[in-house]
């Protein structure tokens, strides 16, 4: 139904763990070279990728969904086009990563039956309301900053089809931001009613952007193995503290309160200090738990099926085949 991977997933030369094909391997990592999909990489580098890729593919159409509930709500007509465009950008980075995904060996069916079925994990951070304008405006400035400092960082990882995506999708957000501090700086230097609507919204999403870098560094999975293979290009902390270092400053140029009152910067050792984040809400939440979660995937769910005629008629697969009228 979904255009299929090019590589064969059941081809054991692709698949079989060596340990001269590992050592050599390891050595092109080593040298700063990208993998390619046709190389020989170990099942373990492929499970992660895929794993990984996948998740922030799902993580950019479901990502859609908060600031795209306010494109009919937009107030003007410049800022509705501009966030159409944001919106159709996010969709698309989702395209290209599924396509990444997709080289190493599972299909983009499979992607989105897992999404759908909730056995795949996307962004906590999408699975909370977007209550005001002012949530899709912070959404726009700092969720979009956060992922520009995970997504730059990673770019220059190993695996070539990610890393490529990634420039791309890198190059797009840097608009978003734009965008996203405008309609900040916008609100939070306007009417008392605006500066109360963006400082409610921060309020609101401070605590998913904490989440959003992942758990912290004592109890991450997975970060270990994906920095000795370059497939993370820096720990979840560290780009904690990157996105604290560039934009706590900012926010709190505008006058905006950050909802954090251990959160400063440490002269001692350089970084800053802050509440740690609740990470038994954060499990939750990626687990199934959050306040949009169901919703989140009901949306997906209906969008796959209503969908279906469409990638048909592409597929060209019944040639019968008459799309419903309604
Ligand atoms: N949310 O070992 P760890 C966007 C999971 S979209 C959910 O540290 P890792 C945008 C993790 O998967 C761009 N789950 O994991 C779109 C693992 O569970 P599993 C979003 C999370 O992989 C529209 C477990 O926790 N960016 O910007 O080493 C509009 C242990 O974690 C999260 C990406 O997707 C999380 N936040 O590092 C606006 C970036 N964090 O799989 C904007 C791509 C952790 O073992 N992903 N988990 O069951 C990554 O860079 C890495 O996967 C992470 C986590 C840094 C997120």
């Amino acid at each position: 139904m979904y255009g299929s991977a090019y590589i064969d997933p059941n081809d054991k030369f692709a698949n079989e763990d060596n340990p001269e094909l590992m050592a050599e391997f390891e050595a092109r990592i080593e040298r700063g070279e990208k993998i390619e999909p046709k190389d020989w990489m170990p099942t373990e580098y492929r499970k992660q990728l895929i794993r990984m890729i996948e998740q922030h593919a799902h993580s950019e159409i479901i990502g859609a969904l908060p600031e795209g509930t306010w494109i009919t709500r937009a107030p003007g007509f410049r800022r509705k086009l501009a966030l159409m465009a944001k919106v159709q950008d996010e969709v698309g980075h989702a395209q290209l990563l599924y396509s990444a995904a997709e080289t190493l060996g599972k299909s983009r069916e499979d992607m989105i039956n897992d999404l759908i079925n909730g056995k795949s994990k996307y962004s906590n951070i999408f699975n909370y309301p977007a209550l005001t304008w002012a949530d899709s405006a912070v959404i726009a400035w700092l969720v979009d900053a956060g992922a520009i400092i995970n997504q730059v960082a990673n770019s220059k990882g190993s695996y070539g089809p990610y890393c490529r995506a990634l420039d791309r999708i890198c190059a797009e957000e840097s608009f978003h931001l734009k965008y996203g501090h405008d309609n900040v700086v916008y609100l939070a230097t306007g009417t008392k009613t605006q500066r109360q609507m963006v400082q409610e919204a921060l309020t609101r999403w401070w605590p998913p952007l904490m989440h959003f870098f992942g758990p912290s560094d004592k109890i991450s999975v997975h970060t270990e193995k994906l920095m000795k293979w370059k497939v993370k290009m820096a720990t979840n902390d560290d780009m904690r503290q990157q996105f604290l270092n560039m934009y706590v400053p900012k926010i709190w140029d505008l006058g905006l309160v950050i909802p954090d009152p251990l959160l400063r910067k440490n002269e001692e050792t350089g970084k800053w200090d802050y509440t740690e984040p609740d990470w038994e809400e954060f499990k939750r939440v990626i687990n199934g738990d959050g306040p949009c979660n169901k919703e989140r995937l009901a949306v997906r769910r209906t969008a796959e099926e209503k969908g279906r005629w469409v990638r048909a008629a592409l597929a060209n697969a019944d040639a019968q085949y008459v799309a419903p009228l309604s």
